[in-house]
C-alpha cells in the first residue's frame, strides 16, 4: 500500500477543568485556562479544547430567575475583558481553542455556547447548544436543579463545520454528544474533528441510575459516534464536585476507529494531548463509511419529518410477508 508522503497530524490538546465554585471569579477560572493552555503549547498542541459554560460553576443546578443568571453567569461579549487574557496568551503562543459559556445575546436572548477560536485567537465560528436536557420548573424536592430549559433557548445555528487550520472542525455541546443527528449532520459537511465540552452530573435526578452508568454511556457515545462518523473527537469535561454537586471527569481523546487514545485520570484540571492522524478518517471514510456509496437517504426520511416516535408507518405490500 502507497503511503502518503506526509501524514497529516495535528496536535490536538483537551483541558479538563476541575470544580468550578460559586466563590471563584472569572479571573481565577481564566488564570487556570491560560495555564493549561500554556501546557498544552508545551506539549506541541496547537488546539485546545475547554469545557462547557467554562467560565463558571454548573450554574442551571440552581432556582433563580433569568435575571438572576443573566446578571451573574452570562458573558455580553465573546472575547471580553475576564476573558481576554485567554485570547492574548492563545495569540502569543498560536494556539487556536473551543470555549464553551453562557451567551446573552445584543437583543437579550440567551444560548449554551460555544465559539472556535484560530491561532490568531480570532473568533471563526460560534455553536449554540440544540439538545438542551433538563427541565424549567422548579423541582424543590430533588437534591439539585437541572434547569437548560428555563436558562437557555434552543441553538438556532445548526451544526456548522468550519475549515480553521487546514482541518474541517465541527462543534457540539455536552448532551448534543447523546444524539447521533448530531455528528451526522457535521460529518455529512466532511468534518474531520469534532470538539466539545461537558458538565455532567454523576447523580441522576430522575431515578434510581447507578452512577457508574454516567461515565458508560458517556465513553459508548463517543466511541460509536466516531467511528459511525469516522471523526477524531476531543471531548473536554468540567468536573469534580462543585460546591458538593459531583460531576463526572474523563476527558479524552477519541480516534475514527472508536478507540480512546487519550483519557484524564482525575477531577481536577488536567491538560491530555495526542498527535492526531487525520489520515485515519479519511481512512474509514473511503472503505467504511463512504456516504456517498452507501447511504439511502430515501429510506430514512422518518429520522426528519418526525419529532417524537409516533405509530408505526404503513407497511410497504413487499414488507407484509
Ligand atoms: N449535562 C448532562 C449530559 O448530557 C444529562 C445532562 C446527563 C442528560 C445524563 C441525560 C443523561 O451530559 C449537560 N450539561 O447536558
Amino acid at each position: 500500500m502507497t503511503q502518503t508522503s506526509r501524514a497529516r497530524k495535528f496536535g490536538l490538546a483537551v483541558a479538563q477543568m476541575g470544580p468550578v465554585h460559586l466563590a471563584d471569579s472569572r479571573q481565577a477560572v481564566v488564570k487556570r485556562l491560560v495555564e493549561m493552555l500554556r501546557e498544552a503549547a508545551a506539549r506541541q498542541a496547537t488546539f485546545v479544547v475547554f469545557p462547557e459554560l467554562a467560565l463558571t460553576t454548573f450554574f442551571p443546578r440552581y432556582w433563580m430567575t433569568e435575571e438572576e443568571a443573566v446578571e451573574r453567569y452570562f458573558e455580553r461579549a465573546m472575547p471580553n475583558a475576564d476573558v481576554q487574557p485567554l485570547f492574548d496568551a492563545a495569540r502569543e503562543l498560536g494556539v487556536g481553542f473551543y470555549l464553551g459559556y453562557a451567551e446573552l445575546t445584543a437583543d437579550g436572548r440567551r444560548f449554551n455556547t460555544a465559539v472556535l477560536v484560530d491561532r490568531a485567537a480570532k473568533v471563526v465560528g460560534k455553536y449554540r447548544k440544540v439538545h438542551l436536557p433538563g427541565h424549567d420548573d422548579h423541582k424543590p424536592d430533588a437534591p439539585f436543579q437541572h434547569l437548560e430549559k428555563k436558562f437557555f433557548e434552543v441553538g438556532n445555528l445548526g451544526f456548522p463545520v468550519w475549515n480553521t487550520q487546514d482541518i474541517n472542525v465541527g462543534m457540539c455541546i455536552c448532551n448534543d454528544r447523546r444524539w447521533p443527528e448530531t455528528w451526522r449532520s457535521m460529518s455529512l459537511q466532511s468534518a474531520e474533528l469534532i470538539v466539545l465540552g461537558y458538565n455532567t452530573p454523576s447523580w441522576n435526578i430522575h431515578w434510581t441510575e447507578p452512577v457508574h452508568l454516567r461515565t458508560f454511556h458517556h465513553e459508548i457515545v463517543l466511541q460509536a459516534s466516531a467511528y459511525q462518523n469516522a471523526v477524531w473527537i476531543g471531548a473536554a469535561a468540567k468536573c469534580g464536585s462543585e460546591d458538593g454537586f459531583h460531576m463526572i471527569g474523563s476527558s479524552m481523546i477519541v480516534a475514527p476507529s472508536g478507540e480512546i487514545v487519550a483519557r484524564a485520570s482525575g477531577e481536577e484540571d488536567e491538560v491530555i494531548t495526542a498527535q492526531i492522524d487525520l489520515d485515519l478518517g479519511t481512512t474509514f471514510r473511503q472503505h467504511v463509511f463512504n456516504f456517498a456509496k452507501h447511504r439511502s437517504p430515501d429510506q430514512y426520511r422518518l429520522i426528519v419529518e418526525r419529532t417524537g416516535a409516533g405509530e408505526p408507518l404503513p407497511l410497504p405490500p413487499e414488507a407484509r410477508g
